[in-house]
């Protein structure tokens, strides 16, 4: 028996698809594999980013699908009105519908549940994919997709996995490229200087846990909040549930308004580069009370470990750097510690330089309102 994912790549082969742009969800790492490796792929750094690159796609004759998870519709929904739908060009897009089935992470629920309200309000066709047999309505769609100049969702419900596992390994991530000369390759010089990859994200975070004692950290959602709360906790972390690409937004925020404080942010590489724009702001208002502690693990880590353009291609200490923050870079234990320790005038960028992996840890047995309670605790005590 063919698999959904292997269905699904034949239809689109069929309805002469030609062009894909993908930011990963956990629930559809196999589908992202196969178009990866099937079709014309672009990894996106941010849902909303497709869009654009789908457009300017579709206007220069080609058919553009999109496979996100639902949370990126959220970043999309302007550009689609206003260009996708303005100009009457054709998108595809194949949503992973997570919070609406055997959700282990409550933070899906809010956009999951609401998705097709959304949908609907904007006017923007879809099709639920609950089961094989609703894959049947996908060939026909995709046609008025492309011959009628519409954009369409097709909300792929996790049900829809079950019982039909891709025989090929499930956990396979889109391919993994080289995009482009790797920024820090210094041939020997690396191990020498201290800049070779040696800690997965937990063993970073384990090394570094004392050092972030006594400020408040804001922990980037998915495996990090997972692992850091796993490593040890205090009512000083916030851990993200949701929301990719806020961690600074958020740390830098509290940063701005409690000055007393010493806020630490954990973020990653694929969350920065969805909203880089963020450090331009840190980097200009905030002051030595910020520090953003970047884990570039060159992946996804979260939902597979796909390559982000971190991968080889970005260095983000040079993006941090170019925006006027203060960098170290760091892969050390020791020279982790030392930078978080070192003091500086204005806002700190950390360039943590890590190896892709999660450690396989249980979600966080916190609810979302006891985790704000105890940090707004935190932050208003003084001293
Ligand atoms: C808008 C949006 N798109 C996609 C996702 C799915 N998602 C959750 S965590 C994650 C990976 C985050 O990667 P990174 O910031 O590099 O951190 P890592 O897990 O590698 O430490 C993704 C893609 C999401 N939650 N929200």
């Amino acid at each position: 028996m063919r698999c959904a994912e292997e269905i699904i790549t034949d239809m689109l082969r069929e309805g002469g698809v030609d062009f894909t742009a993908t930011l990963p969800c956990d629930r559809i790492k196999g589908l992202l594999g196969l178009v990866s490796r099937g079709f014309f792929h672009v990894p996106l750094t941010r849902e909303e980013e497709g869009v654009g690159i789908c457009a300017g796609a579709a206007l220069a004759g080609k058919r553009p699908a999109m496979f996100i998870q639902n949370s990126g519709v959220g970043n999309m929904i302007n550009a689609l009105l206003s260009l996708t739908g303005f100009y009457g060009l054709p998108l595809a897009v194949f949503v992973s519908h997570r919070g609406i089935y055997k959700e282990k992470i409550a933070a899906q629920a809010p956009m999951g549940l609401k998705l097709p309200g959304i949908l609907k309000g904007a006017g923007i066709g879809f099709t639920s994919i609950d089961s094989a047999s609703d894959l049947e309505q996908v060939p026909k769609t995709l046609e008025d997709v492309y011959m009628k100049n519409k954009i369409h969702a097709f909300l792929l419900s996790p049900a829809l996995w079950e019982g039909m596992e891709l025989k090929v390994e499930r956990n396979e991530g889109p391919e993994q490229k080289r995009y482009g000369a790797e920024f820090d390759d210094l041939g020997g010089e690396k191990e020498k200087m201290g800049l070779a990859r040696k800690l997965d994200r937990y063993e970073m975070l384990s090394s570094v846990w004392a050092a972030l004692d006594g400020a408040a950290v804001v922990c980037n959602l998915g495996f990090p909040s997972r692992e850091l709360y796993h490593i040890g906790h205090r009512p000083s972390h916030f851990y993200m549930l949701g929301s990719m690409g806020m961690a600074t937004p958020i740390g830098l925020g509290i940063a701005l308004s409690n000055t007393s404080k010493k806020v630490i942010v954990i973020d990653g590489d694929g969350s920065l580069l969805m909203n880089p724009g963020t450090l331009a702001t840190a980097a200009c208002l905030s002051g030595g009370n910020l520090t953003i502690f970047a884990v570039d693990n060159g992946a996804y880590g979260s939902t597979g470990n796909q390559p982000t353009l971190a991968a080889g291609c970005i260095d983000l200490g040079a993006v941090a750097r170019g925006f006027g923050l203060e960098t170290i870079k760091a892969a050390r234990e020791k020279d982790l510690i030392d930078a978080l320790e070192k003091k500086a005038k204005g806002p700190k960028f950390i360039h943590a330089l890590a190896l892709p992996g999660n450690r396989d840890v249980p979600v966080i047995p916190l609810g979302h309102m006891e985790i704000k309670h105890q940090v707004m605790e935190f932050l208003f005590l003084r001293g």
